[in-house]
């Protein structure tokens, strides 16, 4: 009774000292916070062509935020990896990443076909990681591997297909930013398939398995979505302070 009374008192639960995957959701979460606070009270002081950019920044740490927040919980309280939580994170917040492509491309004349190609690309990724490691985890290497050709094709794309002629075009800061962007999906996005091996069965459990597929995979999208959003702001930067000077 008084349980219920009183249940929109927020719930603490201990935290062991040697609770990585606890202690990094923890700072994931305060992390993405405060990237969204930052991304979103600076979308107006730049060259207003910058401002949905720096607005889809915020919004890919806010809703990774939010996620955080849950499953900082759910592992607090059940003590298990927050699979689904994680999935639909990603299936929002990637193809956000990719629209960010599609923005700062839009200044040398990107199609919304390249936005949509590189978002369902994402979505097979991600829909084909879900089944290996929720649904069909004995199927696991199949389903990664499936993942991996999409993933790949997002590389090509980026690096060496449409979008890279784009930026080609596009020249001085966008191309700049678009190579980074490029690398943080070549190397960053790269982290998660780690996570995947260590978290499900396969020909890899030697190799990858003493690692947590949670703390890899926190790991992996601080750097990304925070780092995805930084570069997307010093686009913003230079190009607004290039335009004065
Ligand atoms: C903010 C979240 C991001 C940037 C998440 C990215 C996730 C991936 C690039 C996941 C890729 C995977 C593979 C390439 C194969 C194994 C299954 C996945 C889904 C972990």
């Amino acid at each position: 009774m008084i349980n219920s009374l009183f249940s929109f008192v927020p719930m603490v639960t201990k935290m062991l000292p040697d609770d990585y995957v606890g202690f990094t959701f923890f700072v994931g979460c305060m992390a993405m916070m405060a990237a969204s606070a930052f991304f979103f009270l600076s979308m107006n002081h730049y060259d207003k062509k910058w401002r949905t950019s720096i607005l889809v920044s915020g919004l890919i740490t806010f809703i990774a935020a939010v996620h955080y927040w849950y499953m900082r919980d759910y592992w607090a309280e059940i003590g298990e990896s927050p699979t689904f939580f994680r999935y639909v994170d990603w299936v929002l917040t990637v193809p956000l990443m990719c629209v960010e492509f599609f923005l700062i491309l839009k200044v040398a004349g990107a199609k919304r076909s390249l936005m949509w190609r590189l978002i369902i690309l994402s979505i097979i990724m991600l829909v084909t990681g879900y089944f290996g490691e929720a649904v069909y985890r004995d199927q696991a290497q199949i389903w990664g591997l499936i993942s991996g050709i999409a993933y790949f094709a997002i590389v090509y794309d980026i690096w060496l297909g449409s979008a890279k002629k784009l930026a080609d075009t596009a020249g001085g800061a966008v191309l700049k930013a678009h190579k980074m962007l490029c690398w943080f999906v070549l190397v960053g996005w790269a982290i998660y398939p780690i996570g995947y091996m260590a978290g499900t069965p396969g020909w890899y459990d030697g190799i990858f398995g003493g690692l947590n597929l949670d703390v890899v995979y926190n790991i992996g999208d601080a750097i990304n979505k925070i780092g995805f959003g930084l570069v997307v702001y010093n686009l913003a930067v230079v190009s607004s302070t290039q335009k004065e000077g």
